[in-house]
């Protein structure tokens, strides 16, 4: 069992969060709200308006998302999905637990609101060098004010 932090089409509500409720790819469950511990460059660029966390640390802002325990099935499934590592790299960051939904904090082990967590992510090192110039946001929402719509997979 790991921790994926993610910020963008996989998130409740987003483009892609589907494929992390599909059986067929493993398992994921939601544990909980949180927040980079680092600012970092969140863009949203290319041509089909993708969310990249830029791995900048100490620039941008501190970045929110949401938290899930994943299976090994459901890990090497988001690498492929994310064409991992020659698109994102997954690393580990330190996350801030925001809200958590996961097994009670009496557990042993178990983070509780207020404290920091591990967590895998999939950003970038490897970005055209004009995407530091564009716009950071805290948080992604494909129907933000940005007006930089998601281009779906299916439709490309
Ligand atoms: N999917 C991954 C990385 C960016 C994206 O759109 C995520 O939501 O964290």
């Amino acid at each position: 069992m790991a921790h994926v932090f993610v910020y963008g089409t996989l998130k409740r509500g987003q483009p892609n969060h589907k494929v992390m409720m599909d059986s067929a790819n493993g398992h994921a469950s939601f544990q909980g709200r949180g927040l980079t511990m680092e600012p970092y460059p969140l863009v949203i660029a290319g041509e089909h308006n993708i969310p990249w966390l830029l791995n900048l640390p100490g620039r941008g802002h501190c970045v929110a998302g949401e938290i899930y325990a994943v299976d090994e099935q459901m890990l090497r499934f988001l690498d492929e999905f994310e064409d991992c590592p020659d698109t994102y790299q997954r690393t580990q960051l330190q996350i801030a637990v925001l809200e958590w939904e996961g097994v009670p904090s009496a557990c042993e082990g178990a983070p509780a609101a207020g404290r920091t967590l591990q967590c895998f992510v999939y950003s970038t090192s490897t970005y055209p060098p004009e995407w530091v110039h564009l716009s950071y946001h805290n948080s992604y929402d494909s129907e933000g004010t940005h007006g930089l719509r998601y281009n779906p997979r299916e439709n490309r």
